[in-house]
Parts: C-alpha cells; sequence; structure tokens
C-alpha cells in the first residue's frame, strides 16, 4: 500500500477531492501553507493500493493548474530604502509524495 500525498493550489483542491472520491477513494484534506510564499494552499492524503497509484496521480495532475504568483520582497539597497522588488514564481499544479505505507488498520 502507498499513501499519495498531494500539496495542490487552494483553487484546485475542491475539484481535484470531488474527482477523487468520484472515482471512489478515501481522501483527507488538510488546509497547509507554503513555506515560501506563505500562502495557504491544501495538502491531500490519499492511502492506496500499490497499482492505482498511477491512476491517483492521473486525476490530481489532469485537475491541477499551475499558475503565476508575484512574490512582495524587499532589497537593500544601501540607502535605507527598501524597494518592493516582486518576483514572479509559477506555482504547481501539484508536488506530489508517495510514501510507502507499512500497516494499514481501522481499530
Ligand atoms: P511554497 O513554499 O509557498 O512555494 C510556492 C512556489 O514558490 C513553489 O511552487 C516554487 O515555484 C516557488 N519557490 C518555492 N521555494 C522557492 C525558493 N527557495 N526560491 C524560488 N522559488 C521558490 P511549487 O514548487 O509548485 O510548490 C508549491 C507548494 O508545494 C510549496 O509552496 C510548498 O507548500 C509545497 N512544496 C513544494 N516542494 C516541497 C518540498 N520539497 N517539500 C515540502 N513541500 C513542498
Amino acid at each position: 500500500m502507498k499513501m499519495v500525498l498531494a500539496i495542490i493550489n487552494q483553487d484546485d483542491a475542491n475539484v481535484v477531492v470531488n474527482a477523487l472520491m468520484h472515482e471512489g477513494y478515501h481522501v483527507t484534506k488538510l488546509s497547509t501553507t507554503g513555506g515560501f510564499l506563505r500562502a495557504g494552499n491544501m495538502t491531500i492524503l490519499i492511502g492506496v493500493d500499490d497499482d492505482k497509484v498511477e491512476d491517483v496521480i492521473r486525476i490530481i495532475q489532469k485537475h491541477s493548474h499551475s499558475r503565476k504568483q508575484v512574490v512582495p520582497t524587499t532589497t537593500d539597497i544601501g540607502t535605507n530604502y527598501l524597494p518592493s522588488m516582486p518576483v514572479e514564481v509559477t506555482v504547481g499544479g501539484a508536488t506530489l509524495f508517495v510514501l510507502n505505507v507499512e500497516r494499514f488498520d481501522r481499530v
């Protein structure tokens, strides 16, 4: 068994979760925050048999879209003046981790 852990944009979260549940997968959704943007994102956990991992990834990929986001930053240019230097980063579609599950029980 595997645990698929997917970090996705909040705007895609409901569509991804609905699509997974529609296909019969069990999903847990966690509200998380990205360390770089300090913006809310969503982490979903899906425990599945090994042979279902690719199908889960396909569904997540289909419904996760990459976006450009502007990050405000400041730079000290030696004048005590800190101008805003926005940087554009591309976020997502989805960031995935697939982990081995040693044991799965409902007790
Ligand atoms: P954030 O940490 O808020 O990062 C958002 C986006 O900012 C990243 O998109 C990437 O394009 C950019 N970024 C992150 N760190 C950067 C840096 N040091 N320099 C320049 N640009 C940087 P994604 O790669 O699609 O990541 C989306 C979210 O997935 C991340 O939000 C974070 O919550 C999570 N994530 C990504 N890689 C991870 C990892 N190796 N471990 C844990 N979480 C990860």
